[in-house]
């Protein structure tokens, strides 16, 4: 099947982080495309011709699948390719996935589905998803896999900050039950993606994606013990990474206040939670990554009192997003290290985004200049480029330097 050969629509449920520029690559790659989300706010929005996130090369993109026709509904369309990419949270107690929100998005998909009709989740599950809650929903309804409906699992690898390369330039897996329809799913992708597709089937495609974020995850927590190790014995971690890594067989990651965002801090319980007796390394990653923020809360402690400022309103935090040059705040290291300070009743600090376009969080300051004439410690817990072409406003600060982006003396690193 040539997606403009045969023209049925292709029904992009979720227009989250990666629903949206999915739908709009295949938009842009010729195919016929209705994004569909349950939230009517983001519909409108989308409606307007506005976009709800910010990302590189993203308006372009949204203009182009505009003028390809691509439409935005609260309904699901009745057709035979549906792409899932709804949230996938976790339980905190448990550490297994929560499901109900694919499961939901599946079970609107069949009331309308047409026979034959693909259906492929792109969200991130944990291993063995489709199996104990997929399937079951399928065949709940008498329907009968691999006739009725086909099930596909097409793992997102993309990068915010760089999604739309991505999307167009990273390997990516596709796992089926029945080769045949991995091919058809595979050719409606390469519409837009130009790098190697590789079929495999479900459970394999459901493990690799977990298997990577945790690779990062555990490589990050090394990045992050050797900072805690090297500040002990007042050694510069950075400068020992980057002599490491002119090894020809080492890579080491950067340290950082914490890991967030919705991939990285999330998969690996996945793993933690369905293997409990397998899990040692990953375990161990994920706490270490986890202490970071209650770390840099130690670090700002030290550095109060070396310079007697005993009032906690004296500290800003830049920074709310989980990382450099995103709008994204889920699971960020600053929310973290926010509700620590709650935890030690640590009230009063004061933070600035300038990705951050509404109030999130208490204190918060909508302006950078008026920020930092209400500190006098500044804690640089994102790395954005906005503070990096913005030194001269911050040299007369005391900094707290998280991301190793400030170049002069006198900085205070992890
Ligand atoms: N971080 C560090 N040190 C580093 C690299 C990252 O502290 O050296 C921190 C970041 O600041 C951030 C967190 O880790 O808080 C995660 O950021 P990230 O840039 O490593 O990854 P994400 O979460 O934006 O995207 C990841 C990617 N996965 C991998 O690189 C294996 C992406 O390809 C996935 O598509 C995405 O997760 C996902 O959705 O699963």
């Amino acid at each position: 099947m040539k997606g403009s050969d045969r023209m049925s629509v292709i029904n992009v449920i979720g227009q989250g982080y990666i629903g949206l520029p999915t739908a709009l690559m295949l938009a842009r790659g010729g195919h016929k495309v209705v994004g569909t989300d349950i939230n009517r706010e983001l519909i409108e929005t989308l409606n307007k011709g506005e976009l709800t996130f910010e990302e590189k090369g993203l308006d372009q993109l949204f203009a182009e699948a505009l003028s390809k026709g691509i439409k935005f509904s609260t309904e699901y369309q009745k057709t035979d390719i549906y792409i899932i990419a709804v949230p996938t949270p976790y339980v905190k107690e448990s550490k297994r996935i929560e499901p109900k929100y694919v499961i939901s998005a599946l079970n609107s998909v069949l009331d309308v589905c047409i026979p034959g009709s693909i259906i492929i989740i792109e969200s991130t599950i944990s291993p063995g998803t489709v199996d104990r809650y997929i399937r079951p929903e399928i065949i709940k309804r008498g329907l009968v896999i691999g006739k009725d409906v086909h099930l596909v699992h097409a793992p997102e690898r993309i990068i915010p900050g760089n999604m739309i390369y991505e999307l167009e330039n990273n390997c990516r897996t596709i796992g089926a039950d029945d080769t045949a329809i991995g091919e058809k799913v595979k050719e409606i992708y390469s519409s837009f993606c130009k790098a190697e597709i590789i079929l495999t089937d479900i459970r394999t495609a459901e493990m690799t994606k977990v298997v990577e974020n945790t690779y990062r995850d555990v490589n990050i927590a090394f990045a992050n013990e050797l900072a805690k190790i090297c500040r002990s014995d007042n050694l510069d971690v950075y400068e020992i990474i980057r002599i490491a890594n002119k090894h020809p067989r080492v890579n080491i990651l950067q340290p950082g206040p914490g890991v967030g965002g919705h991939c990285i801090s999330v998969d690996p319980w996945f793993l933690v939670g369905d293997y409990p007796d397998l899990t040692n390394l990953i375990l161990v990653a994920r706490k270490i990554n986890d202490s970071m923020p209650s770390y840099v809360l130690r670090r700002i402690r030290d550095i109060m009192r070396g310079h007697n400022i005993r009032d906690i309103a004296k500290v800003g935090l830049y920074g709310l997003t989980y990382k450099e040059n995103v709008d994204d705040t889920r699971e960020s290291p600053t929310l973290q290290l926010l509700e620590k300070m709650d935890e030690h009743l640590a009230f009063g600090v004061k933070v600035y985004d300038p990705y951050v376009k509404s109030r999130i969080v208490e204190h918060q300051f909508m302006n950078f200049e008026d920020f930092l004439n209400e500190i006098e410690i500044l804690v640089i817990m994102v790395g954005h480029d906005h503070i990096k072409k913005n030194m001269d406003l911050i040299k007369g600060k005391i900094i707290l330097d998280t991301r190793n982006v400030c170049r002069f003396k006198g900085v205070y690193k992890l």
